[in-house]
């Protein structure tokens, strides 16, 4: 297969690995897929993110990327199907409009996506990057290495002329694997940035435009603040999946950690929050509940209506999207909104 020669040569993912990693084993004929350092010690990382979370007070946490086990991901899928959940459908549509018109602004040789790459979304800019022949490269930067395993065969498959490879590692810790940018348009779709605390923002943005050259491009989903009835909704589906969704964290531990949460112990809890601008996702305990997470030696103990809160979902406006930006080296260039402004395609350009 023809690679790119500029880019196999300055293979971007070898840059930036640091000393006493082995070499990635993504050279030409080989595995496409390389782990981050972090992506190796995927479970120590859990143990310590599950022990560090459960044990703020006064309410408990736990991080929400724990969600996307097998059964978390097909839920997810399920959610983005339901009627009250408007932001994958709305987002799909703004792409399909927009793409094309972002790619030649951008003129990218390379398309760089933070998430799965699974979806019909990145095709989108795929194609148009293919109408401009300009399509060298993709990297997917993606936490569950089966699914980055399928993203990954399926668009090499789809798009033979392009090189195709994977990251496993997360976008909070494993953005500079992506290394230098030049010629590349990053995603970062499906409002998953509202994911971040605001505050971990702006250090964010900074580690999004390190690998970003100047002219370089940074696509960003954004859940926009709107009537939080309809928030509400979003995150309270009548048919009870966004709940099961929910739920499902608990068993992610019971299964990588040998916990032994009950799921229905929990109710689901979710509500807008409008002076933060955030729509928090919680667990709460019907009655009385200890459990045990015995790889990260917590015990838990919780009355009844007591929380664990699972989810942060930040929703955004320009403007206070702008001020996150401030000092990153990223402006705003676009702001692509639907015909309702529930959902933003935010164009970024690296000043
Ligand atoms: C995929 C992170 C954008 O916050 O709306 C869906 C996940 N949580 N329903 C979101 C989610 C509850 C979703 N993101």
């Amino acid at each position: 297969m023809l690679r790119d020669p500029v880019d196999s040569q300055a293979d971007p993912s070898a840059a930036h690995v640091g000393l006493g990693e082995p070499p990635p084993r993504a050279v030409r004929g080989g595995d496409p897929i390389r782990r981050t350092r972090s992506a190796e010690r995927a479970l120590e990382t859990m143990v310590a993110d599950v022990r560090q979370a459960l044990a703020r007070r006064p309410l408990p946490e736990l991080p929400c990327k724990y969600f996307y086990d097998e059964r978390g991901s097909a839920l997810f899928e399920e959610i983005t199907r339901l009627p009250e959940y408007y932001q994958t459908r709305t987002e799909s549509a703004i792409l399909e409009a927009h793409a094309a018109a972002i790619v030649e602004a951008i003129r990218p040789r390379q398309l760089a996506e933070l998430g799965s790459g699974a979806g019909r979304k990145i095709r989108s800019f795929l194609d148009a990057m293919r109408c401009h022949g300009r399509l060298q490269s993709v990297v997917l930067l993606e936490i569950n290495e089966v699914y980055l395993r399928e993203s990954t065969a399926a668009l090499q498959a789809d798009y033979p002329e392009a090189r195709v490879r994977g990251i496993v590692g997360d976008f909070v810790h494993d953005l500079p694997a992506l290394g230098p940018g030049g010629g590349r348009l990053l995603l970062f779709l499906a409002g998953t940035v509202g994911n971040l605390h605001p505050d971990e923002l702006p250090a964010f943005f900074r580690q999004a435009a390190a690998v970003l050259a100047p002219g370089d491009g940074f696509v960003v989903g954004v859940d926009l603040v709107k009537d939080p009835a309809r928030l509400h909704a979003a995150y309270n589906d009548a048919a009870g999946v966004t709940a099961e969704f929910n739920r499902n964290i608990l068993r992610v531990l019971n299964d990588r950690l040998g916990a032994d949460f009950d799921p229905s112990d929990f109710d689901h809890v979710a509500f807008y929050d409008p002076a933060r601008q955030w729509i928090e996702m919680r667990l709460r305990a019907r009655h009385l509940v200890k459990a045990r997470v015995p790889a990260a030696g917590v015990e838990l103990a919780l009355a009844a209506g007591d929380e664990i809160r699972t989810e942060l979902s930040c929703k955004y406006t320009r403007a206070s999207l702008a001020a996150r930006l401030e000092g990153s080296g990223l402006v705003i260039e676009r702001w692509i909104t639907d015909p309702e402004c529930l959902f933003a395609s935010a164009l970024l350009r690296r000043t």
